[in-house]
């Protein structure tokens, strides 16, 4: 019989191999419930029953001598992971239907053929390597399962950077594609791969021009080709006119155009198009303070509202610079009401600490959700954090970022600390709920302390250049990337009001008020939407310098009292990995807090009220 060690459910807990190979969503239910029942034994079968209509969603019940699933064809299967998770959590069953609020819950690779990641922080990837395919199918169903139980329904395979070699994914390697597909099909998993718009270029027509009928013709061939051979492919995803990709702008098209051409060589299989909106002028003269990278995608895609064919989406990154620790949302989910809208997340902690830092995502999606309203979007995407490491994410921690956004994307109101109890229950296996209060409390605050001895107040991109991890104040600053602090002797950020770059008229009547004026602006935010001086007073009275120097204090003497807290903690096997970053993650702290002192500290001349050490 399988090994059950431990109550690990979601990632490990699961540990018999999956070896055979199911065929459908209803056949892994099926495996799955009797493997996890031989092991559980409490006596009672499960009865399964499909009804098509019903799609993703599913009904529980528990009757005297056994539990029922109803549900449809991939919900049967979310059916059977809810009744184990809530078995191994003592939870009563959900009651009446559950089904998920976005119909698109799609995770993106950003893998390059030649097995590395772009921003990954858990080792290779888990499907290329050396510019051709190259995986341990078990592994791969593992990936199914781990995505299944949490409700994730669509992965691109391939970087949105598409570089050269994986434009075979579309031609040569299609056979090898609908492999992969193959397997994670079985868990209600479809695949989407990233497109070049200038495809069409490489593979032999003069232009790429989205107006040229023949270029029409070509993608729909193309996709034709591709659908024939992966039926259910899930659509395609385009970077295009962004950071140096091609796209609809060298031909003087517009956005809309581009992307609906495209997306009616899809539309006849039942695809989507999705678009992404991270578009902004990646050559900027740092002296020009007049364009300012935040206005950019709103300048582009506003106008463009309603204009987009119903089978694109257009994928809008959370907020208008690029995954900072804090942004407010992009103005676009309140100004683009006719277009279908994905918010894009990034588990991949790229400006977050890397998988080396701790940084649990869920409140500050939680956050972003409430200002949100959850019916300004139709789907949720998020960057992956995934990787051939063996324990997936690189830091054991961050699984819960990828966990988090399963159930976020199934229930954008889920309530943060409950969800991180139940990930931290399924992952370890602690019998003193102290160390489970410990756990939640560490989890709970770490974005605040990355956020303190980083860069607080809104004030974004003060880290390495190229690799965006550690500090650097002035990396930036004299950069083509837009991304600028204008940090002087008296003063630092940015006025983006009606009197300076005038992002916050982009923002509907209240919220854009809110932000323009000081005293309402959240103080988180309060640098990225206003220029102000050192000895500007925080509503609790302290100089903004005071509260830079406190936050960077603050930040990094948390960070070290996590570190005693985690050596404390039993946990398990991951206990070496989690020590070793944490370590690591003090370190990069104390290293923050000194750099950005002693920046202001130089700048301003301000001396610290508590006198603590800075150096000169
Ligand atoms: O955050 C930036 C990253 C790039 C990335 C780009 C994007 C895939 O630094 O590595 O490219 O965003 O989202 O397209």
């Amino acid at each position: 019989m399988s090994t059950w060690k431990d109550r690990r459910v979601w990632l490990r807990a699961l540990t018999w191999d999956i070896s055979q190979e199911p065929d459908t969503p209803l056949e892994t239910a099926e495996e799955e419930l009797k493997r996890f029942m031989a092991v559980y034994q409490d006596g009672r079968p499960v009865v399964l029953e499909t009804i098509e209509e019903m799609g993703e969603s599913y009904r529980l019940s528990q009757e005297d001598k056994e539990y029922h699933i109803t549900g449809g064809r991939t919900g049967i299967l979310y059916g059977a992971y809810a009744l184990i998770q809530a078995l191994l959590l003592k939870k009563s069953l959900p009651e009446g239907v559950q089904a998920p609020c976005y119909p698109l819950r799609m995770l993106n690779s950003w893998d390059n053929m030649s097995g590395e990641i772009e921003r990954g922080y858990a080792g290779r990837s888990l499907w290329f390597e050396g510019d051709a395919f190259s995986y341990d199918p078990a592994r791969i169903r593992q990936l199914g399962r781990m995505l299944a139980s949490v409700g994730v329904n669509v992965i691109s395979l391939n970087n949105v950077n598409v570089h050269a070699p994986a434009q075979g994914l579309t031609d040569r390697l299609l056979p090898e594609t609908a492999k992969l597909a193959a397997l994670l099909r079985p868990f209600g998993i479809r695949i989407m791969l990233s497109v070049d718009f200038s495809l069409p270029l490489q593979r032999g027509l003069d232009t790429a021009d989205p107006l040229d009928p023949r270029v029409e013709e070509w993608w729909k061939q193309l996709a034709d080709g591709i659908w024939e051979k992966i039926p259910d492919l899930a659509g395609f995803l385009v970077k295009a006119d962004s950071e140096h990709r091609p796209g609809p702008n060298a031909y003087g098209r517009t956005h809309a155009e581009g992307a609906n051409m495209l997306a009616r060589a899809v539309a006849p299989h039942g695809g989507v198009l999705v678009w992404r909106a991270f578009v902004y002028n990646c050559m900027q003269d740092w002296r020009d303070s007049s364009t300012d990278r935040p206005c950019a995608a709103y300048h582009i895609y506003h106008p463009l509202d309603g204009t987009f064919e119903e089978n694109v989406i257009l994928q809008v990154k959370y907020g208008p610079f690029d995954f900072q620790v804090r942004e407010p949302l992009s103005p676009l989910f309140f100004g683009m009401p006719n277009t279908r809208l994905a918010m894009e997340l990034q588990l991949a902690q790229e400006y977050t600490g890397q998988q080396i830092d701790i940084f649990a995502m869920p409140p500050m999606w939680r956050e972003l959700f409430d200002d949100l309203g959850k019916e300004r979007i139709r789907a949720v995407a998020a960057v992956s954090n995934l990787g051939r490491d063996d324990c997936w994410t690189g830091h054991p921690f961050a699984a819960l970022n990828l966990y988090a956004f399963g159930r976020f994307g199934w229930d954008p109101d889920t309530e943060v600390d409950a969800l991180i109890r139940d990930w931290i229950r399924l992952t370890y296996d602690f019998s003193q709920i102290e160390d489970e209060d410990a756990l939640a409390r560490v989890l709970q605050e770490s974005r605040k302390t990355y956020e303190k001895y980083t860069a607080p107040l809104g004030l974004c991109w003060m880290v390495n250049p190229n690799n965006h991890y550690g500090p650097s104040p002035y990396g930036y600053e004299f950069q083509a990337w837009g991304t600028y602090n204008r940090a002087d002797r008296n003063a630092v950020g940015i006025d983006r009001t009606g009197n300076g770059t005038g992002y916050t008229d982009q923002y509907p009547a209240p919220l854009a008020g809110k932000y323009a004026d000081t005293d309402t602006c959240p103080e988180e935010l309060l640098l990225y939407f206003h220029r102000l001086p050192y000895d500007y007073r925080m509503k609790d009275g302290r100089t903004l310098i005071q509260r830079i120097y406190d936050d960077h204090f603050e930040g990094c003497e948390e960070a070290e009292r996590m570190q005693d807290i985690l050596e404390k903690l039993p946990l398990g096997e991951d206990t070496t990995e989690v020590i070793e970053r944490i370590h690591r993650q003090t370190d990069n702290a104390r290293e923050w807090r000194d750099v950005i002192n002693t920046f202001f500290h130089r700048l301003s001349g301000a001396e610290d009220e508590k006198n603590r050490k800075i150096y000169d």
